[in-house]
């Protein structure tokens, strides 16, 4: 893994309806990334935060689209944040904010042509305005990022779709919608739904999602880790917490699988809410599992 570090803060809360969300780079820095990731050796650049504008709620919203203006202001500005990161040869390592910030994060990722992404989260996160049960962007960044969804989504840092459907594997899903069900199905994406992380563990779950990405000849690797793929237990402070998820080892399990292969170009972890969590709880887990994929390890 590259050496250097550029961590980049995304406060908004505009892809769902839970307020507090955007208090999760705070809680993360809090808990202390850069110094975890400095005592790792890596160089680390703060970028701050992205400027998210505190909007008054609409009324006239779009039911199926909640706060659209605002999602893509919010994407846009973070696209270019990470483009610049990679330009400069570091690693982007994007702190959330609620998940429909991964739109912005991967329309900034286009140097990488052949780019693999692992969802790790209980939800698939692949819903478009016709499907969505809920309006709520932050179930939907995955289908934009194929180029479905609204073309003010769609059509982000630049047009066309961001990521190949044969490039995606979603880790640790158990709550997923009718219509995410049909997507998932018609574009054949890879998932290990919990049944898959039960039935083979996650050793081999890992070992497949690294195998089948490095056959694919992908050119780069994005981990989006939302924090409500681990059981609630372990994160309670997240908006759709879901029960039956991913064990806190099993989780760092994987961060170390993922460190080991060497294959992540660029990191997002999303969905805190300090508002919902225990004495920061959450993010602590975050920090710590951040520290298992830069490469901490037991001895
Ligand atoms: N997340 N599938 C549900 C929806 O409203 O579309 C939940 C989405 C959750 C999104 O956790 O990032
Ligand atoms: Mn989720
Ligand atoms: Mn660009
Ligand atoms: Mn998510």
């Amino acid at each position: 893994m590259n050496k250097s570090v550029a961590i980049i803060g995304v406060p908004s809360d505009y892809g769902q309806r839970r307020r507090g969300v955007d208090m999760g780079p705070s809680a993360i820095r809090y808990a202390g990334v850069v110094e975890r990731l400095e005592a790792l050796g890596y160089a680390v650049k703060d970028e701050g935060d992205i400027r998210v504008e505190k909007a008054p709620i609409k009324k006239d919203q779009n039911e199926k689209l909640l706060n659209l203006d605002e999602v893509v202001e919010v994407c846009s500005k973070l696209a270019q944040k990470v483009e610049d990161a990679v330009n400069e040869n570091h690693i982007p390592l994007v702190l959330g904010g609620d998940h429909s910030i991964a739109i912005g994060t991967l329309a900034g990722l286009e140097k990488y042509k052949n780019l693999g992404v692992i969802w790790f989260d209980a939800h698939a996160d692949i819903n478009t305005p016709e499907s969505t049960p809920s309006g709520n962007i932050h179930g939907m960044p995955l289908a934009v990022s194929l180029g479905l969804g609204h073309e003010r989504l769609t059509s982000i840092h630049h047009a066309g779709p961001k990521v190949k459907a044969e490039n995606i594997i979603i880790i640790g899903a158990r709550s997923v919608d009718e219509g995410e069900r049909e997507l998932i199905k018609e574009k054949n994406i890879k998932v290990y739904t919990m049944h898959e992380v039960d039935r083979l563990g996650m050793t081999a779950v890992m070992e497949d999602a690294i195998r089948y990405l490095q056959e694919r000849g992908v050119d780069g690797v994005h981990l989006s880790l939302d924090l409500d793929g681990l059981d609630p237990l372990y994160t309670p402070g997240v908006g759709t917490p879901v029960a039956g998820g991913i064990t806190y080892r099993e989780s760092h399990l994987a961060m170390e699988m993922l460190q080991e292969a060497s294959i992540l170009t660029s990191v997002e972890f999303v969905e805190v809410n300090p508002i919902l969590d225990e004495k920061n709880k959450t993010a602590n887990v975050a920090v710590a599992l951040i520290g298992s994929l830069f490469g901490e390890t037991l001895v």
